[in-house]
């Protein structure tokens, strides 16, 4: 049907819904124009606008892939977010953009708009891998093609290679004050950023990159947030819906979640729109926001794909349906991660959990086991290990993050024999290959775990020499291959409410 529906345009009569915003010019470049940007920050930005209006327009880079940037240019960067849940849809439109391209097509435009004294925030979603970082040294990954690259000269691709070689052209355009915003999802991503844009500098060849730090010391912050909304892919089915609702066609909507919270350390100087008016929220407890949303959201979040990738499920909300894997999530929140975090003032733990379960439960959002359970051996790096060791520091065995490694591994580097299903054949995992042909020759969980855990210190250094953890990894993915995962989730569950079972030395 939508075919024969006008395309979104501003001005256009047949909008139900107008746009929530018209900026007088591009203050922000976002770098990672997908749809989590879209439906988040945009929306964030559209309400600031419209209280206050002013120069706080994006101008949306997309690293790679035409789709969004070609919908949107044909549709006056307009687009609509679908607000979904079982009761209720809405569409708003939030029409923040300004211009949008694809940086691996303009990766000059990249770094002069960051020199432009007009940009006075830089955002990045370019998701846990977006960020050329080698877990195994701890630092930047100079041994990454891209990166080595970048160091060369040219036009730069990778993200961090852009960000510091725009940052060195602002500095010496003048070296107007700006902030640069990760809105991924990792621990003090603004700390984390910074400092890979000051390595991949001082790695530059005599000296290049010192005055360049000298301007980063004077005016450039690096804010952490914490940023939370589920955004599904958009499917087929969703350009349909909206289609009719608006009465306009819409070549790349994105569906989202009710509930959305961003938590961001104030610290801009080029100024910022009024974010607080859509409810984000400016704190100096970002980390502890971070810690919760990461662990209690994120890291169940994988659990629950992987045992339901496994169990044959599609969507989230089948997993947790289950009793068996909600038993699982439960148990993992209230015994392993919770006691690893500590909660913002004001925030109630308990109510968290229950919102979470809820959110989790939407039906109507279709979001994919396979697409959470995408990306584990970056998303897992920056959920698991801290909990893991904290739980072995204090004598406990943390079976349900075992189980999370193991459910993992189980869907993207399977034993002999073993078929995980559709939904796991469906992930998609930079460390796939190499992880699937280690695994197709090991003899057992075991000797898997130790190859990805100690070996290759997929999770870090230090979970590397914890052998009990690693062992209990291997014997879960070994009773996943030999008996399927309903024996594994029970086992780990049992394991983690028995005292006695749940101590190690
Ligand atoms: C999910 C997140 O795909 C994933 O790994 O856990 O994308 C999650 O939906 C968001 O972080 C929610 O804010």
């Amino acid at each position: 049907m939508t075919n024969a529906a006008p395309a979104l345009r501003r001005g256009e009569a047949a909008l139900a819904a107008a746009p929530t915003a018209n900026p007088a010019g591009a203050g922000i470049l976002h770098l990672g124009l997908g749809s989590f940007h879209r439906a988040h920050q945009a929306v964030y930005t559209a309400a600031a606008l419209a209280a206050e209006g002013g120069e706080w327009g994006i101008i949306g880079v997309a690293s790679r892939s035409r789709t969004v940037v070609d919908g949107l240019r044909a549709q006056d960067f307009l687009y609509s977010v679908a607000t979904i849940s079982p009761d209720a849809a809405s569409l708003s439109i939030p029409g923040v953009h300004t211009d949008a391209f694809v940086g691996a097509d303009e990766p000059a435009r990249v770094v002069s708009h960051i020199a432009d004294a007009r940009t006075r925030i830089v955002t990045l979603t370019v998701t846990e891998n977006g960020y050329s970082y080698s877990p195994a040294t701890q630092h930047l990954d100079v041994e990454d093609a891209g990166i080595r690259r970048d160091l060369q000269g040219g036009a730069p691709l990778t993200t961090i290679g852009q960000l510091a070689r725009g940052l060195q052209a602002r500095a010496l355009a003048g070296g107007a004050p700006m902030a640069v915003l990760s809105c991924d999802n990792l621990a003090a991503n603004g700390k984390h950023t910074e400092k890979l844009v000051r390595e991949f500098l001082q790695e530059l060849p005599a000296g290049e990159g010192a005055d360049t730090l000298a301007y980063l010391d004077a005016a450039v912050s690096f804010p952490s947030s914490m940023v939370d909304r589920i955004v599904p892919a958009t499917t087929p089915a969703l350009r349909d819906r909206v289609g009719l609702l608006l009465g306009a066609s819409d070549a790349v909507p994105v569906p989202a979640e009710p509930f959305s919270m961003w938590a961001i350390e104030d610290a801009f100087p080029g100024g910022r729109p009024a974010w607080q008016v859509g409810g984000a929220v400016f704190t100096d407890e970002v980390a502890r926001y971070e810690q919760v949303k990461v662990r209690l959201l994120n890291g169940t979040h994988s659990l629950i794909a992987y045992l339901g990738a496994l169990s044959g499920v599609d969507t989230i909300p089948e997993a947790i349906g289950r009793a068996s894997i909600e038993e699982a999530a439960r148990a993992v929140i209230r015994g392993e991660y919770e006691p690893s975090v500590e909660a913002p003032t004001g925030l109630d733990l308990r109510d968290y959990e229950g919102q979470l379960f809820e959110r989790w439960a939407n039906s109507a959002l279709g979001h994919r086991t396979s697409q959470v359970g995408s990306d584990g051996s970056v998303k897992l790096r920056q959920r698991i290990p801290e909990p893991a060791l904290l739980a072995l520091g204090n004598g406990h065995l943390p079976h349900l993050i075992a189980l999370t490694v193991a459910g993992y591994l189980s869907c993207i580097a399977p034993l002999p024999g073993f078929d995980p299903g559709a939904q796991a054949a469906a992930m998609t995992d930079p460390a796939r290959d190499s992880l699937s042909a280690f695994a197709a020759t090991a003899r057992n969980g075991r000797d898997l775990a130790r190859h990805v855990i100690a070996d290759l210190r997929l999770f870090g250094a230090e979970l590397a020499s914890q052998d009990a953890f690693i062992e209990r990894v291997g014997d879960l993915a070994t009773m996943i291959q030999r008996h399927g995962v309903d024996g594994a989730i029970a086992d780990a569950v049992d394991a983690a409410s028995s005292p006695t079972k749940g101590q190690h030395s």
